[in-house]
């Protein structure tokens, strides 16, 4: 199994997940900045918009965090980092784990670029509505489905890690111990010491 990758980016979710996981993978490291090295054949068979992460398993190919976070937690039930289809917190998990692609990150974008908010028209609503939704969620912790950790968390607290780095958030009583609880795990410390260009 190969994953694309690049330090300082969206791919340390997929190195963290393939750590929690504990098997076996090899990096490409792709330079996001290098054009040439963005035009790889390789890896632009494996993530047609030239972006990282992208992961190639066998036949496989993926090119989204969360779609690779999804895909790993599946293949690898005996890790249970994915409650099963049919299981009662099937339907929350996987809310939960779009929810960073789908409306942290878009939300984000919309407070960055100071963009027009329309908390209707956007599916994301809108950042603070974003920001309630997720602290609600978090509140019965440790993790978002509560006692269980899952490939939701990793993409969750990646996502509250860079609210916090980017200071977009001054300090949070419940997002900021949720990222302590993340960073607190030897799967995210090891992502973390990778995240360094070879
Ligand atoms: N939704 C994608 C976004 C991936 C993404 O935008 N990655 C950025 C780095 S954080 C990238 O590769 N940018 C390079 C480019 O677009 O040229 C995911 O979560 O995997």
């Amino acid at each position: 199994m190969k994953l694309f990758w690049c330090p300082k980016t969206r791919a340390v979710r997929a190195v963290w997940m393939l750590e929690e996981l504990g098997v076996p993978y090899e990096r490409v490291l792709i330079d996001i900045r290098d054009v040439q090295a963005k035009a790889n054949p390789a890896f632009r068979a494996a993530s047609p918009m030239g972006k990282v992460p992208a992961l190639e398993d066998g036949a496989t190919r993926i090119w989204d965090s969360g779609a690779i976070c999804a895909y790993l937690a599946d293949q690898n039930p005996g890790a249970h980092l994915a409650p099963a289809v049919g299981h009662p917190d099937r339907g929350r998990y996987l809310q939960w784990l779009m929810y960073t692609n789908s409306v942290i990150e878009p939300a984000m974008a919309e407070k960055l670029s100071k963009a027009p908010v329309s908390t209707v028209a956007h599916g994301w609503g809108s950042y603070e509505l974003m920001l309630d939704t997720l602290r609600a969620g978090l509140a019965g912790g440790p993790w978002i489905l509560g006692e269980r950790f899952s490939a939701a968390d990793v993409m969750l607290g990646t996502a509250c890690h860079f609210l916090r780095q980017f200071k977009m958030l001054e300090s949070d009583p419940v997002v900021f111990p949720y990222v302590d609880r993340c960073a607190a795990r030897p799967a995210f410390q090891r992502a973390m010491a990778l995240e360094v260009l070879p």
